[in-house]
């Protein structure tokens, strides 16, 4: 094994609880993560000793929040291989860094019969923040569909562009069928159509290396809680000149240059996009996030989740009642499995499943759509993160098994 789990688990304090006797198997890290002693270390250690309002201070408490919120931006930047730190926008989450192009950037580029290209895998936060700013500036969506292995071919995703589509907004992993999707090759495709590329990393950020300058997209979207991080704070990587001609999305203090009562001109980036006192503490524990899943090695973290896969998709497909959604090949998966169960319904599958201290999730995962076009009401999900183990593995079968024998 690439990393030595063993020592890994004594670093998630939560770990160590137990419901019902027994002890948490953790298997929801694609909803959130778990956090290491480190990150939550780092926040405790920045409202001890560190807190202060940053960017107005004329003190030195002030300097050093602001320093370690810039230095976090600049370890975010490194960490995704963004060519300028001024490149990363501190939001909430995934969540709001889309609805965020969809305002700022959908707002001036798009027109009238113009062609927003998604999948029709997308995160409800992919798909309903296009929805409504098509809406408003009368253009269309149309949808890459994922083939019955739950992959994308780069040749469906030729036959859908053409000069009309002025915008692609793709997960780089889906949340559900866990596919990485060839986000490289669909760039290299759209720019031939001089599209704009966006890229939900969600679920990718959080397990493996990504460059979002190799993968030649123009937004990247991730969120801290999904990668050992804590919530509240996400991240809009923007192509710096792509930035520049945007317009602000929210007005107010800290995002301006000039004002007076008449009117107002704009902050450089990315100070135009951060109105309002932000999340500093959140930035902070973002950054002791990175450290940690530096210190491991992302490539050391990918092989672990890898292995899992590879291992829940071999006990699950010899579970006759269980049928997988996604490719088989965990080397094409970011490190989760949905399946349904015959005759189980995911509600009591994870019901069940509580009450071996296993936790998952079950529903729809805000992928209805997706969902509906596989046919199903709703799935189960086992996502893994680097505390996970086989036994974890182990026992999720032993409680698949039960409900089986219950609900049969
Ligand atoms: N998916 C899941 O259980 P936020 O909530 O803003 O941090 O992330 C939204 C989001 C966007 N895209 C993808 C691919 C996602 O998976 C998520 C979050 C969680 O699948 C919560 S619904």
């Amino acid at each position: 094994m690439a990393i030595n789990v063993k020592e890994i688990k004594k670093d998630f304090p939560i770990l160590a609880r137990e419901f019902n006797g027994k002890r948490l198997v953790y298997l929801d890290n694609a909803a959130t993560s778990q956090k290491p002693r480190a990150v939550i270390d780092a926040i405790s250690d920045y409202y001890s000793n560190h807190n202060a309002n940053i960017h107005r201070g004329i003190y030195s408490l002030s300097e050093e929040a602001t320093l370690m919120y810039e230095n976090a931006r600049k370890k975010v930047a490194n960490f995704i291989g963004a060519k300028h730190p001024e490149e990363i926008i501190f939001t909430k989450g995934t969540t709001e860094s889309l609805n965020r192009v969809a305002i700022s950037w959908g707002l001036k580029n798009l027109k009238k019969g113009d062609v927003v290209l998604l999948t029709n895998a997308e995160h409800h936060s992919n798909l309903v923040p296009w929805q409504e700013e098509t809406k408003v500036v009368g253009a269309k969506i149309d949808f890459i569909k994922v083939d019955k292995n739950g992959e994308i071919s780069l040749d469906e995703v030729k036959k859908k562009l053409n000069k009309k589509v002025r915008l692609v907004s793709i997960c780089h992993a889906s949340n559900v069928l866990g596919t990485i999707f060839p986000v490289k090759g669909i760039c290299k495709l759209a720019k031939e159509v001089g599209a704009t590329v966006v890229v939900d990393g969600a679920q990718a950020v959080p397990h493996m290396k990504v460059n979002v300058s190799d993968l030649g997209c123009d937004f990247y979207a991730f969120s801290a809680h999904k990668m050992l991080g804590p919530t509240g704070i996400g991240v809009l990587w923007g192509r710096k000149e792509l930035l520049e001609k945007l317009e602000p999305y929210e007005y107010g203090g800290g995002m301006i240059e000039e004002v007076n009562l008449e009117k107002s001109t704009w902050a450089k980036i990315p100070e135009k996009f951060e109105a309002g006192t932000p999340n500093v503490g959140g930035a902070v524990g973002l950054r002791a996030a990175i450290e940690y899943l530096e210190k491991l090695g992302m490539d050391n973290v990918r092989e672990h989740e890898t292995e899992l896969t590879e291992y829940a998709l071999k006990k699950l497909k010899e579970i006759k009642e269980i049928k997988i959604l996604g490719p088989m090949d965990a080397t094409k998966r970011c490190g989760l499995v949905s399946f349904t169960c015959e005759g189980v319904h995911p509600h009591d599958m994870a019901a069940v499943l509580n009450t071996f201290a296993v936790a998952v999730r079950a529903g729809q995962h805000c992928a209805k759509p997706l969902h509906d076009s596989l046919g199903i009401l709703a799935s189960t999900r086992v996502s893994f993160s680097v505390f996970n183990t086989k036994e974890d593995i182990d026992i999720l079968v032993e409680g698949i098994k039960k409900a089986i024998k219950i609900f049969k």
